[in-house]
């Protein structure tokens, strides 16, 4: 570990995945689990995604010590129909479930030219970009959802029904980087007005309501409110969408659902995904070089007026971390996790950790 700006710390990737073991472990974690929550964790605090990166392992220790996701799951995967997998994830995170039936949906969609993966009853508390990175790696356009927790509030009202409900897109290009988008239909993810609330800072109007109704710029009261979708009506329609298609239409639950079934607990989201994946060959046959290029064409049009492309900060961010072969997170952050190093045990004994330093409880955050 290295001094960086005061208030932050440089950890090496090796430091960063040594965190994320001892304290996902210590919190009864499985080791399958342990390392496919790791590698989303690592990835999105490499490409300087905050709220889904090692902030995330609060969370996880929360809805862990609080029964909220079965730690030692193991996916099952069903094959319903030539392009439709299915894997029920029995509870546990979805990183799993997506790694265990990634292969099935490509050869699939490699088949069929169009298939789906519906992971069912799952706990979800990631960024959708490292499963719409996976499928385009395969040469495959993909389309990612999922509903999480009532806690934002369709246009025209002010309580909770529809979850942040992010929506991701990915486009496979030459070079290194796909055209990839993800982002909540809520004005903003969650988990940045959790980040606004650890930093004591204001949040745009616009974001969310209080108790009320009213609009507010504290995060506490915005997290005691309701969330505002973004574009007004237009977001409120596809969280809608989303609740439909990563809900009912694949026998799972919707956001109101899953705070019900998580009855007060805190934990995160639990329910489907439904991820679609398409082979450009299926509709295009041999002539998909000669369309991907005019894809191309597109996304010069885009940024030769100085617009730039979805997830370009993003890969600018993981080109610079993986140069320096490592990340900068604040160091409050860095303390809070320390303490996530013992285990809370049952009986109220406490397992010190790799290098851990302190016992402290979980937040209680989703
Ligand atoms: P943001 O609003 O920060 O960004 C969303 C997308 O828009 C990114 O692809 C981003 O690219 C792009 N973008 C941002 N600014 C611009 C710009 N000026 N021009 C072009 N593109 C731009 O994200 P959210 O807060 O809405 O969501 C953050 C994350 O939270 C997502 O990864 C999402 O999956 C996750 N999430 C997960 C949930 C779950 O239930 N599992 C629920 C809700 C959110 P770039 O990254 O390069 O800035
Ligand atoms: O930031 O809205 C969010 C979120 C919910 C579940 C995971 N992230």
């Amino acid at each position: 570990m290295h001094s960086a700006a005061p208030d932050m710390v440089q950890l090496r990737f090796d430091e960063i995945e040594a965190l994320c073991r001892s304290v996902l472990r210590n919190h009864g974690l499985s080791r399958d689990h342990v390392e496919a929550v790791t590698r989303t964790i690592l990835a999105a605090e490499r490409d300087e995604c905050a709220s889904h990166g090692v902030y995330r392992l609060i969370v996880c220790a929360a809805t862990l010590a609080k029964g909220a996701v079965v730690p030692d799951a193991v996916p099952e995967i069903d094959d319903p129909a030539p392009a439709i997998v299915r894997v029920d994830a029995r509870g546990g995170y979805a990183q799993l479930a997506f790694e265990r039936a990634l292969p099935l949906l490509v050869e699939k969609a490699r088949t069929s030219g169009i298939a789906a993966l519906a992971i069912n009853n799952c706990v979800h508390f990631a960024a959708l970009w490292p499963e719409v990175e996976a499928v385009v790696d395969h040469g495959l356009v993909a389309l990612a959802c999922t509903p999480s927790h009532a806690w934002v509030a369709p246009a025209g009202g002010s309580k909770g029904l529809f979850g942040t409900n992010p929506l991701a897109f990915g486009w496979p290009r030459p070079g290194p980087f796909p055209f990839v988008f993800d982002f909540a239909t809520s004005a903003v993810a969650r988990g940045e007005i959790e980040l606004h609330r650890r930093a004591g800072t204001p949040i745009p109007i616009g974001w969310a309501v209080d108790e009320d109704g009213k609009p507010t710029i504290d995060p506490a009261a915005a997290l005691e409110g309701a969330m505002l979708t973004f574009g007004g009506h237009k977001g409120s329609a596809l969280a809608a969408m989303i609740e439909l298609i990563a809900g009912p239409l694949i026998g799972d639950l919707t956001s109101a659902e899953s705070m019900e079934a998580d009855a007060g607990r805190g934990g995160s989201p639990l329910g489907g995904e439904l991820i679609v994946a398409i082979d450009p060959r299926g509709f295009l046959g041999q002539n998909v070089a000669h369309h991907l290029e005019r894809a191309e064409k597109l996304f010069e049009g885009m940024t030769a007026q100085g617009a730039r492309l979805p997830s370009s900060r993003r890969f600018a961010a993981r080109q610079r971390s993986l140069a320096r072969g490592g990340v900068c997170i604040k160091r409050s952050l860095l303390e809070d996790l320390e303490r996530l190093r013992i285990a809370i045990q049952p009986n109220g004994a406490s397992i010190e950790g790799e290098g851990s330093v302190n016992q402290a409880a979980p937040d209680s955050v989703t």
